[in-house]
């Protein structure tokens, strides 16, 4: 069952030879994915060789195999987790309930939007991030770079399975909107906010593999307890590659602290405020840094959907959208008469009020997500301790700078307190990226092609892909 065909078109794990109609509508979806990847995937070095991890089994281990390809020729697969017998639904008003193998009529709309979200997301990362090959810091990071947008690229293939196998000719029209829409189109934008925003250097690359990939984890792992088997399957897939998305972002930042922690310990820069002193020496000065997250951060929360929603509600109800590690979750999973806690504005101050727990499924995911990046800046700051310098990177508010939810008719600054709007129009560029901190990043993005070099304002990792050498030629730039 779970044994990949490699030798059809399309590789895959799901029997697709077996179902002529299937494969025949993957087939002519296949050359406008091509066409779609090489008009707005990544600019430039798609000849070139790159050293990628491929899916090639749904075993816990081993389920990569690595080599040189050429983007283009990428083995694109359709890969499901092996199927658990027996396996009953887990939470909402169908508990204990056979899983789904069909999709439910009743929920056939829901879960056509849930895929629908969850798929338009992973071309719009590659979109964004389209431009950054140009100006890697490194071979090692171009090559993270081009793994995750392949894999962005795989995940794509993952939602257009289920929407063309289970939603018939909706589902086949879902799939080229899926090609159609493009990130920050004002007339055809993606359909997530965050996913319409700039990835103009690798400081926000990042940020963005960092928060945002954290938020696509949170998301499928939701996903990976859902009655609807084949989505259920097809998530937790896709959360094993997710695993080296965050990592890339947060050993990234990791990296960008440690050199500018090292240059200015090596020249006695003390005040991590004096930026001028610190940008002298070709490296990004920490309060930048602290901007970078408070936007990052702030653009990925809005991602959660409102704290309190009746969607989610409604999908956890119907067993197709669950809480973060459901199974593990000590309670009835049904809801019924629980509270759960959600932070509010209430009487001019921000208090937590015990709201129906059905209906606050967003504000708790939020909650593990927000704890999850929490211990990643802690470990963040650690880098900066090391160097004895005195300065602390931190989250900023739930509430700063947010456009859905409780918070979004609302200034609140980043230690959380309530502002008035001309305030917060003083203030905020203090809190966010300026056009000129932008200027300053973008004029460090120079590129570093020598095999085991980086740019001057980022450490190199500590270990290689795939054990690797320092000095590996991860790819091989042709022209
Ligand atoms: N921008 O009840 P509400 C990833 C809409 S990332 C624009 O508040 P709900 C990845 C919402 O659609 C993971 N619109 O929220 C990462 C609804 O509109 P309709 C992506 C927004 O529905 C990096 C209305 O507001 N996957 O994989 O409970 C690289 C009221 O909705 C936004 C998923 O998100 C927004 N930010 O939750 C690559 C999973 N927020 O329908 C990939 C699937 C809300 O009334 N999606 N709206 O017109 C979902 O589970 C839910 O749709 C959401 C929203 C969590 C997004
Ligand atoms: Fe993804
Ligand atoms: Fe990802």
């Amino acid at each position: 069952m779970s044994a990949v065909d490699y030798d059809t078109l399309i590789p895959n794990n799901v029997d697709l030879s077996s179902d002529a109609r299937l494969k025949r509508a993957l087939e002519k979806w296949y050359p406008r994915y091509l066409d779609w990847w090489k008009t707005v995937g990544p600019e430039g070095f798609q000849d070139c060789e790159v050293y990628l991890r491929t899916a090639v089994s749904v075993d816990r281990d081993g389920w990569a195999k690595f080599g040189f390809v050429k983007m283009p020729e990428y083995r694109w697969g359709i890969l499901l987790a092996p199927r658990e017998e027996g396996r009953k639904i887990a939470f909402g008003r169908h508990k204990g309930e056979p899983v789904w193998q069909e999709v439910p009529g009743e929920y056939r709309a829901m879960l056509r939007r849930l895929i629908v979200i969850q798929g338009d997301t992973e071309p719009a990362s590659v979109e964004q991030q389209r431009y950054l090959g140009a100006t890697a810091p490194s071979l090692y990071d171009m090559r993270n770079l081009f793994q995750v947008n392949v894999e962005e690229g795989r995940h794509l293939w993952a939602m257009v399975y289920l929407l063309q196998k289970y939603f018939g000719r909706d589902g086949r029209e879902e799939a080229e909107a899926l090609l159609e829409r493009r990130s920050g189109d004002p007339d055809r934008p993606r359909i997530l906010g965050a996913f319409n925003e700039r990835t103009p250097d690798w400081l926000s690359f990042f940020m963005f593999t960092t928060f945002t990939d954290r938020d696509g984890k949170m998301q499928l792992e939701s996903l990976a307890n859902s009655g609807f088997d084949p989505l259920a399957r097809t998530t937790r897939f896709m959360l094993t590659e997710e695993g080296h998305h965050m990592l890339v972002g947060r050993t990234g930042v990791a990296r960008v602290i440690q050199r500018s922690s090292e240059v200015m310990q090596a020249q006695g820069l003390t005040d991590p405020h004096d930026i001028d002193s610190v940008r002298k020496h070709g490296v990004i000065d920490l309060p930048t840094i602290q901007k970078k997250i408070n936007f990052h951060f702030s653009v990925t929360l809005d991602l959660f959907g409102a704290e309190v929603s009746t969607n989610a509600a409604n999908a956890f109800n119907a067993g197709i959208k669950g809480r973060f590690g459901e199974p593990r979750i000590d309670d009835d999973h049904q809801l019924h008469d629980d509270t759960y806690p959600v932070e509010q504005v209430v009487d001019g101050g921000i208090k937590h009020v015990d709201m129906p727990a059905i209906s606050a499924i967003n504000a708790r995911l939020l909650d593990d997500y927000i704890s999850e990046c929490a211990n990643i800046v802690t470990s963040w700051n650690r880098i900066i301790a090391e160097h004895g310098l005195d300065y602390e990177l931190q989250l900023p508010h739930r509430g700063f700078n947010r456009q859905v939810g409780e918070f979004s008719a609302y200034c609140i600054s980043p230690t959380g307190e309530l502002m008035t709007e001309s305030d917060w129009a003083r203030m905020s560029t203090d809190w966010l990226p300026s056009d000129d901190d932008g200027d300053y990043i973008r004029s460090l993005m120079k590129p570093e092609r020598r095999a085991g070099h980086f740019a001057p304002w980022i450490a190199p990792p500590r270990a290689g892909i795939d054990g690797k050498p320092g000095d590996f030629e991860y790819v091989r730039i042709t022209a």
